[in-house]
This record gives C-alpha cells, sequence and structure tokens, in this order.
C-alpha cells in the first residue's frame, strides 16, 4: 500500500506499508521522517517536537543535504544543507509490492533553484524499502557547465540510551573536530557523552550502530566521507525543535561527500550516492 496523505495543514506525505516495513516520505525534501521494519524496533528517530510546515526542515528523519552541507561556502545567508530537504519534489511509484516498495522523487533546476545555485541540474531519490532501506541519491548536470556538489543523508537514528551505545567501524579513521577545528585520529570505538559534531574522512567501510542488543548497519556506496553529530545539552537547549532531553535518544550518523571528498559533475554526467540501512 501508498498513499498520499496530509497533516491538519496540508504538509503532504507518502505512507507506505509492506509485509516487511512500514514508512512515511515527506514530499518536502523527499524527506523520510518514519521507518518501522516489522522485524525490529524502529531505527529512525524523530524529534516530538518537528515542524512539519512547508519552507523548514524536519527534524528527525532522513533529511537530504544537497548541493553543499552544511553552512555554503561563500555565502552563509544561504540554506545551511542546501535547498534541497525544503524544496517540494516530485514522485512516482516505481513498485507497490507485497514486500517491497519502490519510490522516485524528482527535483529539478528551476527559477527559484537558479537563484540560490545557478545550475541547471535533475535530482532523483529512489526509496527501496522492504526490511532494510535503501536509498539512492543521484545528481545529473543538465547545465552546459561542470559544477561541484557535497551531499549527505543525515540521517537521524533512534537509540535506547546514547552513552550506553557505541559507534564501530570507525577506528583508526581521521576525523576532523568541527567544535575545535581540528584533526584527531579516533582510537576505540565511539560512545558519546557530550556534544560531537565531527567528519570522518577517508571512510568508506560498513559503519555500525551496537545499542545493547540492537545493532543497525550503514553500508554506503559512493560516500568516503561520513559525519557524526549529537548536540548534548546546551546546543540542544538552543533548538526549538528539540525536546530537552531527547538528545540521549538520537545520534546522527551522516553519510556524505564532504570536505575533499566533494564531487564534480560535468555536463551531461551523474554521481551517485547511496546508503543501505539494516
Ligand atoms: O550534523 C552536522 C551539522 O552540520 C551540525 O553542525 C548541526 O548543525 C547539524 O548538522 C544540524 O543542522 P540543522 O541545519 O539541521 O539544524
Amino acid at each position: 500500500m501508498i498513499r498520499l496523505e496530509q497533516f491538519e495543514n496540508g504538509f503532504e506525505y507518502l505512507e507506505l506499508e509492506n509485509e516487511l516495513c512500514k514508512a512515511k516520505i515527506a514530499l518536502q525534501g523527499a524527506h523520510l521522517f518514519s521507518f518501522d521494519p516489522k522485524s525490529q524496533k524502529p531505527i529512525i528517530w524523530l524529534s516530538e517536537k518537528s515542524h512539519f510546515k512547508l519552507g523548514s526542515a524536519i527534524r528527525g528523519g532522513i533529511p537530504i543535504c544537497w548541493p553543499w552541507f552544511g553552512d555554503h561556502s561563500d555565502d552563509s545567508t544561504l540554506p545551511k544543507h542546501g535547498f534541497a530537504r525544503t524544496s517540494l519534489f516530485d514522485y512516482e511509484i516505481l513498485k507497490d509490492e507485497k514486500a517491497l516498495s519502490q519510490i522516485k522523487f524528482v527535483l529539478k533546476s528551476s527559477k527559484s533553484s537558479l537563484t540560490l545555485w545557478p545550475y541547471a541540474f535533475e535530482l532523483n531519490v529512489i526509496f527501496t524499502l522492504c526490511d532494510t532501506l535503501h536509498i539512492e541519491l543521484n545528481t545529473k548536470n543538465c547545465d552546459e557547465k561542470s559544477f561541484s556538489i557535497t551531499q549527505g543523508f543525515h540521517t537521524y537514528f533512534k537509540v535506547s540510551n546514547v552513552q550506553k551505545t557505541s559507534i564501530l567501524g570507525i577506528e583508526n579513521k581521521t576525523y576532523l573536530d568541527f567544535l575545535v577545528k581540528k584533526d584527531f585520529v579516533q582510537d576505540r570505538p565511539l560512545v558519546i557523552d557530550k556534544e560531537v559534531d565531527r567528519i570522518y574522512k577517508a571512510i568508506s567501510n560498513d559503519i555500525e550502530i551496537v545499542d545493547g542488543e540492537t545493532q543497525i548497519n550503514i553500508k554506503t556506496r559512493g560516500s568516503n566521507s561520513t559525519v557524526i553529530w549529537n548536540p548534548w545539552i546546551e546546543k540542544s537547549k538552543t533548538m526549538s525543535d528539540m525536546s530537552i532531553d531527547s538528545y540521549k535518544n538520537m545520534l546522527c550518523i551522516e553519510s556524505a561527500n564532504v570536505l575533499d571528498d566533494f564531487k564534480v559533475i560535468k555536463p551531461d554526467e551523474s554521481c551517485s550516492l547511496s546508503v543501505t540501512i539494516s
């Protein structure tokens, strides 16, 4: 089953269910904000205070950061994490089967996007949902000149207690600690017990979240950098869409192309970034 639903304020999303999972994906941003595999507990976190209104990003789920990650490199007045996550996508149902759902979301350059980013493009986001969640982000350069992008799936994972959750697969990797703008080497699995905002470099291997008996595997293709973030106490207090203690039950592991891992796309060529969460 896949059907178009909307909140009282008209904010539209697709609700889907098959034998293996249920999910909800907003048309704004092609933003998945709920994924509940029937074989295990929900693994995607959503803030109870998230705004579902056009023009502001949902807090939680899987925001798509594109065509830049973080602040714009030249113009800080431009939206953080790009404009895809607050843009309305078209969609096409590719498969609506008993045990698998597949939906393609499409965003094309427009007069308004050209005021933010002067390139012609087509951005496709293809979700394949069964007992696992697979998302492919495909950028096509429809312009006559090359452009470069940074991008990422800014995935919010739901954990029982972040201070008792280990993140594996990042050991011995160099990361930029964005809070102090210095590089360090990760010498052991990460357990978050303070504000963390780190970009792990030259990493394309699987990452594992171990939360008690629950293990979440994150596999990427086309990514060589991963961002890990938790706002912790003080930063959370500054965020209107985060309730006070919710930092304890979430962590972001963002499969990305950032810093030196940016992508240059020539006219008529494409670039693909994908993630599989299981
Ligand atoms: O996760 C990395 C990061 O860039 C953090 O610095 C923090 O700002 C986070 O994204 C959330 O950004 P947002 O614009 O969604 O509030």
